[in-house]
Parts: structure tokens; sequence; C-alpha cells
């Protein structure tokens, strides 16, 4: 009763803005910031009884991520430091539109039901809250803090502002029950970044080594972030532009998605970049992507999230051969499946070079959702979006595996106990919440000095298949709807035809197109052996969509 009537009485401070109608798609609620301050006030009711349910802690982050600084979002991480469980993304839905307070209190009095969930047995909720540097940031958290303290004896924790990654990732450690403040998140990864260097064959000095990466924090959180980090990274030489410290407007001509999609230079890059390895975040630095600038133009060869899976899934096989082939010296009583998971925007060709390299791949819908609970059903399991979202996950089995092993072999410096502490130092470096552009960064850079590539070598494994992107604005992007991992058009009828009529027209054709689960657009991908027939078969599959 108490709980109804505090409920009611807080509610009532945020009202819905009339004929807004939002959706917890593949990135938590995202709108026009201004329109966002009901919406985040009740999923911080929504976090505060997701932690009732699972009893742990539970992450809300408000962030719109590479969208433009007048946008803002919010989403959930669950214990594991994962996305919401979508079991609760109609609730997550219902909440966010319903009409008033009374409305709002009767979907909470029957989900509550429904779900089992206890106000007053166990421990009380407990959520940590992040935010990127939008200016609307401030005010959207204290909606958040507002909607959960309308729980009665629910705690929250304010972390100030974080890249996504981080606070996934302090979840995570919060309910592993290990240190989870941002100074041991930054321990974390340059420990395990120092360990992966030491362990390079033939002892290359990489001290001496004066190579650098030039990063593109996207003017916000991430460059930030890096500029503590790199600090921590021993000999490795990272020089960070555009941070949020600058003039420049977050995500405007900068940033990992704007490099991903058009390709071209982002602001900040002068000519004396021209042959260096270059890096770009994205507003709240969940992806990352490589790119390489040409002399006497604006363009960039992109090396992006295929090619940064192709260089992970290289590294991770290199180190299972070493222990297959000692296999006297390490017994597994198991053989440890290794799965790449990417999606339909993945490139041909990073595709096909995968599957020369005898990999196992599976192809999911966009978004991390779908990837990650894909990849968590291998030993080691990597995935990547091309747009530079992903990371890999490792099984408890084989994690107590390694640290058997290593304990075991503890003394000697064989081979094989050098990649199972390459492994184990990949597990620590690599965020396992969410894919994570810091530690993505350090993954990168410590497996080049392995190899000894520079990033043109990397960027030579295979040769991608000119592709374009178009968006068609559309009045109800609901309308289409798509089946084998987004590659089929089932609805409306006969698209799917005329695509597959177009493309047969085109050497090396390969198109698709799905509604936009973020924008009010049908997104459409072509891929063919030049760019003039991709940009062609792009352009003519608009118009089917139009
Ligand atoms: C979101 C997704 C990202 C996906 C993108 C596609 C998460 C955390 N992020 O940013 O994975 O690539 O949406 O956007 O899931 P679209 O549906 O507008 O093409
Ligand atoms: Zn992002």
């Amino acid at each position: 009763e108490e709980q109804r009537s505090l409920l009611l009485q807080c509610s009532s401070h945020f009202a819905p803005p009339k004929g807004v109608k939002l959706s917890y798609g593949t990135a938590g609620f995202r709108a026009d910031a201004t329109l966002l301050r009901s919406t985040v006030y009740r999923v911080g009711i929504l976090a505060a009884l997701r932690s009732l349910k699972t009893q742990s802690v539970i992450g809300l982050m408000i962030t719109a991520s590479h969208n433009k600084v007048s946008d803002n979002g919010v989403k959930i991480a669950d214990p594991n430091g994962g996305m919401l469980s979508q079991q609760w993304e109609p609730f997550a839905d219902a909440l966010a539109n319903a009409s008033d307070p009374s409305e709002l209190l009767q979907l909470i009095d029957d989900f509550v039901r429904k779900e089992g969930i206890s106000f007053d047995n166990g421990r009380p909720a407990e959520i940590l809250l992040g935010r990127d540097t939008r200016p609307s940031g401030k005010l959207l958290v204290d909606a958040a803090r507002q909607g959960i303290s309308s729980i009665i004896g629910a705690i929250s924790h304010d972390m100030g502002v974080l890249t996504t990654p981080q606070l996934h990732w302090m979840v995570r450690a919060r309910n592993m029950g290990i240190k989870s403040t941002e100074h041991d998140y930054f321990q974390q990864l340059s420990h395990s970044y120092k360990c992966l260097v030491e362990l390079i064959p033939n002892g290359k000095d990489v001290s001496k080594s004066n190579d650098k990466v030039v990063v593109d924090g996207a003017n916000g959180v991430g460059g930030d972030k890096l500029e503590v980090l790199k600090h921590l990274c021993g000999g490795l030489i990272i020089e960070v532009r555009n941070s949020s410290k600058g003039e420049g407007a977050l995500n405007e001509g900068v940033g990992a998605d704007f490099v991903q999609k058009e390709k071209v230079v982002p602001s900040g890059f002068s000519p004396s970049e021209i042959g260096l390895r270059c890096a770009s975040l994205d507003g709240d630095a969940d992806r990352l992507v490589y790119f390489l600038m040409q002399p006497d133009s604006k363009m960039i060869d992109l090396v992006d999230g295929d090619k940064m899976l192709s260089l992970f899934a290289l590294f991770i096989k290199e180190q299972l051969n070493v222990l297959k082939d000692n296999e006297n010296e390490t017994p597994c009583p198991y053989h440890p499946s290794l799965g790449i998971v990417q999606t339909a925007y993945a490139n041909g060709a990073s595709t096909s070079y995968l599957k020369n390299l005898g990999l196992d791949i599976f192809i999911t819908p966009t978004g991390v959702k779908y990837l990650h609970e894909k990849a968590s059903e291998y030993d080691i399991g990597i995935y990547f979006e091309a747009n530079g979202h992903g990371t890999i996950l490792f099984s408890d089995r084989i994690l107590s595996w390694l640290e058997a092993r290593n304990s075991d072999l503890s003394s000697s410096s064989t081979e094989s106990q050098k990649a199972v502490l390459r492994l184990l130092a990949v597990s620590k470096l690599i965020n396992q919440a969410v894919g994570d552009a810091l530690s993505g960064l350090l993954l990168v850079e410590a497996i080049l000095l392995h190899t000894g590539w520079s990033i043109q070598k990397w960027n030579e494994l295979y040769r991608d298949l000119p592709s374009r992107q178009l968006k068609v604005k559309v009045v109800d992007r609901t309308a289409v709807v798509t089946a084998n991992a987004e590659t089929v058009v089932v609805q409306p009828a006969g698209i799917q035809e005329a695509i597959d009529s177009e493309t047969a027209k085109y050497r090396h054709g390969r198109c698709f197109i799905r509604p936009s689960g973020t924008e009010d657009v049908i997104r459409v991908y072509a891929e063919a052996a030049s760019q003039e027939e991709a940009d062609s078969l792009a352009n003519a599959v608009a118009k089917i969509v139009d």
C-alpha cells in the first residue's frame, strides 16, 4: 500500500509527452532528449524491479551512442553486464507508453505479480547509473534516480560520466564479487595488455618502438578515458584527437559511425597522419574502427569490425593450435569450440576468408543482444558487427581449464604455457560484458605487436568487396518483415523476388534490406565486384523499396 501511494505520487511529476510512442529497440529507448524525462524515470522503476527480480546489481546507462548530441537514450545492463533480457522488453515498452500514473501502477502491479517479485524478502534493489558527455545527461540521470527511489528501499549509485562498456563492466564485476571501480577497470585492462606484450615471442623490445596510434574520440567520453588509460600501458603511444574537451560537437563529422559509413577522414586529422595507424571510437565508446588515410584524398581505407574479428580469430586460433599440438602437456577433456558470429552486414570477403581458415561461422540479425547470445554458446565465441561493435566471450568451462593448466604448468615456460597465459590475458583484457572500444583497441595493439604487422599488412588479410549502404525514408518501416537473419524479405510479398532479379545482374552481387531498429528508415545494403556496381545495385533496390 505504502509502495503504491509512493509510486502514484512520484509518477505524477513525470507526465509522458503526448503523441510519442517509444519502443525499447536494439539499443534501448532513444529520442530527442527533451522527450525522454518520463521514459527515463520509468526505466528507473524498471531497473529497480529487475534488480529485485534477479537479486543482483543492475546498470542504467544514459546515452544515444553515435546519434546527434541533441538526442539521448537509456538502456539497462543485466546482472551479467549484458543487455536487458529480451523477455522484459515488452514490459519496458508498456511502461514507457503508459498514459497516466494509474495505468502505470496497474502495469507494475500485474507484472510484479506475474514475475513473483517481492518488495520485502531478500536484498534491496541496487542500481549503478552512468551517462555519456551529452549535456542532457545530468537531468536524465536525475529522472532515473527518482524512478529508482519510487521503489521502497532501492539504492542508486551515480557513477558519473562513463563509456557504456565501462558501466556494463562494473555491473558484471559487482555481481561477480570482484573489484569494480573505474580504477579497477583501468588496472585490469592495462595489466592484461602488458601481460600480452611480455609474452611476445623473441622478446621484441616494444619500449623502443616509436610507432603510434592516433585515435579519434568522437568529441565524446571515449577519448577522455583513453587519455587516462594510455598512461598505464607501458610503451604504447596513443595520441588522442577529438576528446570531449575540444570545440567540436559530439559525433559531428567524427567518430566510428561517421568514419565507417562515409569512409572519409574525420575532423581533427591532417595529412601528417598519412601512413599512420588511425582509429575512431563512437560517442559512447562501444564501437571501434581503424583506418588509414589515403594520400591526396579525403577518402580512407577502412579497417572495420570484420577485420578486427579476423585478427582476433587468427590470434586465438593460433593459441588453441599450440595447445592442440602439445596435447600431451595440456590434455583437455573436451575439444574446445571456437565460434565466429557475424551479421548480414559482414563484408562477404571477410566471411569467405574466415571460412577458408576452417572456422565455424554463424550469422544473426543486427543487434548486440543476438550476436552476444550466439557467441556465448561456444567455449570461445568471437562476435563483431562490421560497424565495429564486438567482443570475445570465454565460457566458464574453458576459463577454469585454462586456470588449472596455468597452475599445473606454472614453473615451466613452454609454448603451451605461453599460449595458456595469452588466452587468460585476452579473457581479462577484452570486456566480456559488451563490445568495448578501449579494450578492443588495446587487444588490436597487442596483437599487431605480437605478429609484427603494420596496419597495412593487417588490412591486406583480405580485400573488402565494394559495398554501399543507403537508407530510404518510409511511412511505416514495420511493413518490412525479414527472415533468415535479415537476409530475406518475407513481407511485403514480391519484394524479395524483385531484389533477387536485380542482384542477379551484378558480379558478386549481394543485397538485403531491413527496417532500422533506431531510425524511421529502411536500410539497404549492397555488395558487388566494383564500387560502381555496388552503388548501382543499392540505388536500384532503394527504388524498389520507395
Ligand atoms: C544499435 C545496436 C547496434 C546495431 C545498430 C543498428 C546495440 C547495443 N546497438 O546501435 O548493435 O548495429 O543499432 O542500427 O545493440 P539500425 O537498426 O538503425 O541499423
Ligand atoms: Zn555506441
